[in-house]
């Protein structure tokens, strides 16, 4: 069974990410999204609650399933018993950051290989920080997440502001 990994802080699930899970689950048997920790950023959301949305935004895709870890990508990785970790590119930006974390990840286990999905052109702008500064200053978010992340989204800035 061929079984991938897609890592990423999902804070929150955007369109962008929902498109590379549905692209690349076509080609594995099991697709596992998980929820990690990016020292580098600080969350809105709980990894708890990352999981509950990116759940609900992928129960159209059988083989898709969804999980938070705490640690290592790699180690996850072996855990699961996967080789592949899959990620995308939007940018040169993003090349020089992934390049980095696939040669460390190579360099921590040489048995993992991370494949590079292109974004759609439609959601080369996308990202979690753009649609959280767009939510946070009343710009509309409707076709940027799913519906899911758009009510948790209004929620999260409302319990914030009382
Ligand atoms: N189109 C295409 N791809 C996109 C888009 C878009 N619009 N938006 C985001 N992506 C891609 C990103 O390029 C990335 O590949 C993935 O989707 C997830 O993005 P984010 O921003 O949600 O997640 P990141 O980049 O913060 O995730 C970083 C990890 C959490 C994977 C990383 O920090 C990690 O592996 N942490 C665990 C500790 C570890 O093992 N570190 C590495 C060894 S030092």
């Amino acid at each position: 069974m061929s079984t991938a990994i897609y890592p990423g802080s999902f804070d929150p699930i955007t369109y962008g990410h929902l498109d590379i899970i549905e692209r690349s689950a076509r080609f594995f048997d099991r697709l596992i999204v998980a929820v990690l920790s990016n020292p580098q950023k600080q969350p809105l959301f709980t990894a708890e609650e990352r999981v509950e949305m990116i759940r609900d935004s992928v129960k159209h895709i059988s083989n898709v399933e969804v999980e938070n870890f705490q640690g290592l990508l790699v180690d996850f990785a072996r855990l699961k018993k996967a080789r592949i970790i899959i990620k995308g590119l939007r940018a040169v930006s993003d090349f020089e950051y992934e390049l980095q974390m696939a040669l460390m990840n190579k360099k921590l286990d040489d048995d993992i290989e991370t494949f590079f999905m292109m974004t759609s052109a439609k959601y080369s702008y996308l990202s979690s920080s753009v649609v959280k500064e767009v939510a946070r200053f009343g710009g509309c978010i409707r076709n940027l997440v799913p519906p899911v992340v758009e009510n948790h989204l209004k929620q999260k800035l409302i319990s914030l502001e009382s």
